[in-house]
């Protein structure tokens, strides 16, 4: 690993606390990654990002910063990429994934909160996450209670815009996603002082549809009988691809399809014939959070699509690239980001027509539906996704659990048990 240090001195971080999280993330890469056998050499590009997550990216942001360019932080797969690529900017993802930044998060939050907001706040307060620290802004958004109340927090010591996110999807509430949007160009043009054209946001467009197609790419694979990588592995793209740039990370996931799709030719597989295919489906899953895919391809099973915004809510549907004025590209990027199904809209049928669709696509044997504690939304809408999947004759496991590694063994079990009833 490069040292990082004096970058980190600089951006103010706590060096003592962070020297731990760093001490601990190797071994649980290790165990988690490259424990695995016959990966792709492809995945060489994200072991390498992995091992220097606060250094190689970081870097780049501080250099790009110093070419005058702004870093937005984001939380949440609704705010659009294409308006801040489009005036110069870059898009970096801020969720918390590691039970190291819970206690901090804890410290002012309130302990039922969801581990997802504790490990967010957490990793700002305590000073232990580059990313954070470079942020020029942070653009949240009202999907859920908990974070609506945490930007207040946030917004102590950093310039941060909320998006307003309808609850609906009628015709007005369209309108409404469609201004707010509008309101965020304007946002996004004062803090870059760059124009946001025709021109160049149709340029964005393109660059952020490019990488939704690369991703698809590497889960088009997935369906295939003979798996070509392990859930572990594709999490680990679609966590990364929060953090980098949009046209590398385009380039490297085409780069790794094609080396999936040439072993499904040859029919290479990571795991042994006839291993059943799960589906995961729920909260989303931010880096470094690999429990559950962790659990169960150690338990004799295969993750071949997460049904999550870090799976197929980051990247299913693109932009329409027809449009060549401003307000209908607006209202391209309005509809598109509407077509995400996230449990915070009600009703919310469309997220459980795709989650069938999807069951049936990669080919599952069963789904389990996973949710962060405390997240009231995601756990609610478990009762009608639960139903809808035995309706459909899905076999489907309900779980409930945090960062932490104390339920491990538990949800093993569990697991375990779900899988060995797979027909
Ligand atoms: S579009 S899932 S990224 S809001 S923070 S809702 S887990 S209690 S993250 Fe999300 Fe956007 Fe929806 Fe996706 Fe629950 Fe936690 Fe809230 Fe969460």
């Amino acid at each position: 690993m490069a040292d990082y240090r004096k970058m980190w001195e600089e951006l103010g971080m706590d060096l003592e606390t962070h020297d731990q999280l760093c001490a601990v993330l190797p071994t649980a890469f290790g165990d988690v990654y490259l424990s695995q056998e016959n990966r792709p050499e492809g995945m060489g590009f994200w072991d390498m990002v992995v091992a220097d997550v606060h250094g190689i990216r970081p870097a780049e942001l501080i250099e790009a910063q110093k070419n005058g360019q702004k870093v937005f932080g984001t939380f949440c797969v609704y705010v659009p990429d294409e308006v801040i690529i489009a005036a110069n900017g870059i898009v970096t993802g801020l969720c918390g994934g590691s039970q190291f930044w819970v206690p901090d998060g804890e410290a002012v939050l309130p302990k039922s909160t969801c581990p997802l907001i504790k490990a967010s706040v957490g990793a700002r307060l305590g000073k232990t996450c580059p990313f954070f620290r470079i942020a020029d802004m942070y653009v949240g958004e009202t999907t859920c209670d908990g974070k609506k109340k945490a930007w207040e927090i946030l917004a102590q010591d950093v310039p941060l815009h909320i998006m307003d996110m309808p609850q609906m999807k009628r015709p007005q509430d369209m309108e409404k996603w469609a201004n707010e949007i509008k309101d965020f160009v304007k946002v996004v043009e004062d803090f870059t002082g760059n124009k946001i054209t025709a021109e160049n946001l149709k340029e964005a467009i393109h660059t952020i549809n490019e990488k939704r197609k690369g991703l698809a790419r590497v889960y088009e694979a997935r369906k295939a009988e003979n798996i070509p990588i392990s859930g572990r592995d594709a999490l680990l793209v679609s966590q990364i691809a929060f953090f980098d740039d949009p046209k590398r990370c385009a380039m490297m996931t085409n780069k790794l399809a094609d080396e999936l799709e040439e072993r499904i030719k040859n029919g290479v597989s990571v795991f042994p014939a006839g291993t059943k295919r799960i589906m995961l489906t729920g909260t989303p899953m931010a880096i470094p959070n690999w429990k559950m895919h962790q659990i169960i391809e150690t338990s004799g099973a295969a993750v071949v699509c997460e049904e999550t915004c870090t799976g197929t809510r980051y990247f299913e549907n693109l932009v329409d690239e027809t449009k060549d004025n401003l307000d209908d590209m607006i209202k391209a990027i309005a509809d598109r980001y509407m077509g995400i199904h996230c449990a915070c809209f009600t009703p919310n049928t469309e997220r459980v027509q795709d989650i069938i669709r999807l069951a049936k696509e990669y080919k599952v044997d069963g789904v389990i539906d996973v949710n962060l504690k405390f997240c009231t939304l995601y756990d609610v809408e478990g009762y009608t996704v639960e139903k809808a999947l035995k309706e459909a004759g899905i076999p489907v496991l309900g779980i409930e659990t945090d960062y932490a590694d104390s339920d491990a063994e538990q949800l093993k079990t569990r697991i375990q048990a779900f899988i060995e009833l797979l027909d």
